[in-house]
């Protein structure tokens, strides 16, 4: 027997090491020879689907199937899709593992449940169904309110007309200017697709929108070996007749993963002080301090900034009508919960 510690010989069909595997060795002293008694591999991986009494994890050397029972209790019932999470592989054979550490956070939905979502990709169109610009609005100050990064996609622009696709180009032109991502897209032709899926690669985006605007189809592009259901009647509110209690993550073959959330609506705006709404609108917030009175809310006070660039036409009328609406709510909002 040697009298050192032994080189764990680690099975070919082990991970290589290397990445994001870590090696930790558990000794034990045995008279006087050290005998490595166990190899534990730690692997860090993200959470992209939650099972009965497991959770898959997608690791760079492919996916495990892990339990949680390495965590504490209170991280057992918070661990949720989309953590980031350090594994311990405990048989690599049958690919399973169990949890021992949640990394932190960098956002997280709770309805559906779904963490560290980077972005969200609201999906619209001009026609079937109408556009709606104050829900697109509210979509922006939500996602933003979230801080999560909201991208505008304008879905089915092959089934406009002329002159409907130059009011769409003035629509985006107004929200590409204050800085949004937008894309023109149309799930029939392709158009706009490799934009959309260069701007998901490396990160974690989830579609919104409402029903038939085209998210499966558009889905179902980026991920042709998948199935989705196109033209689905999804209930009278258009938030689907069952509600989604399980995300899955559906990883991009570029980086980067796509949640199957079609039930993500936005729409119910978190508590922001109203005097805070302005930020949520970059051009608005571009125009802070500029007003004659520094607690202008930019509706009919005299020397107001936004007013003045609103007539002269470099801010659009309908922005600071939502921003004000939006505004209203809040501060009726507040004042209810002081009563
Ligand atoms: N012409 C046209 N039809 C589309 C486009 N995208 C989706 N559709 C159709 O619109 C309907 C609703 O699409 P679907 O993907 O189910 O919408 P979802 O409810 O947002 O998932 C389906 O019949 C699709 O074939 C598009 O870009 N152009
Ligand atoms: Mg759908
Ligand atoms: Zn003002």
């Amino acid at each position: 027997m040697p009298s050192h510690p032994r080189v764990p010989v680690v099975p070919s069909n082990h991970f290589q090491c290397g990445g994001t595997v870590k090696l930790l060795f558990r000794s034990k002293i045995k008279t006087t020879k050290f005998i490595v008694s166990e190899v534990i591999m730690t692997i860090t991986g993200r959470i992209i689907e939650e099972q009965k009494n497991y959770f898959i994890i997608d690791t760079d050397q492919g996916t495990i199937r892990a339990a949680t029972r390495g965590l504490l209790k209170k991280d057992r019932k918070r661990v949720c899709v989309g953590d980031m999470v350090d594994c311990e592989v405990t048989n690599n054979d049958t690919r399973e593992g169990i949890i021992l550490k949640i990394h932190e956070r960098t956002s997280y939905l709770n309805r559906p449940p779904l963490a560290n979502l980077t972005q969200v990709i609201l999906v619209c169109t001009v026609k079937e169904p109408p556009l709606d610009l104050e829900a697109t609005d509210r979509f922006l100050v939500c996602a933003s309110a979230y801080s999560l990064a909201p991208v505008l996609v304008f879905n089915k622009n092959d089934r406009l007309a002329p002159a409907e696709s130059a009011s769409l180009e003035t629509i985006a032109n107004v929200y590409k200017r204050c800085g949004y991502t937008v894309f023109l897209t149309s799930a029939t032709t392709g158009a706009g697709l490799p934009e959309l899926m260069q701007r998901c690669s490396d990160r974690v985006s989830a579609f919104a929108g409402l029903s038939g605007v085209g998210k499966s189809a558009l889905l179902s592009l980026i991920f042709p070996d998948r199935e989705f259901t196109l033209g689905e009647v999804s209930g009278p509110t258009g938030r689907g007749t069952h509600t989604t209690t399980c995300v899955t993550l559906m990883p991009l073959p570029k980086g980067g993963y796509i949640a199957d959330t079609p039930g993500l609506t936005f729409v119910d705006l978190p508590p922001v002080p109203e005097e805070d709404i302005a930020t949520y609108f970059p051009e608005l917030e571009q125009q802070i301090g500029k007003c004659k009175f520094n607690n202008c809310i930019h509706e009919n006070e005299p020397g107001c900034k936004v007013r003045e660039l609103v007539e002269s036409g470099e801010i659009a009328a309908w922005r600071v009508e939502h921003y004000l609406k939006i505004f209203k709510e809040m501060r009726e909002r507040r004042r209810q919960w002081r009563r």
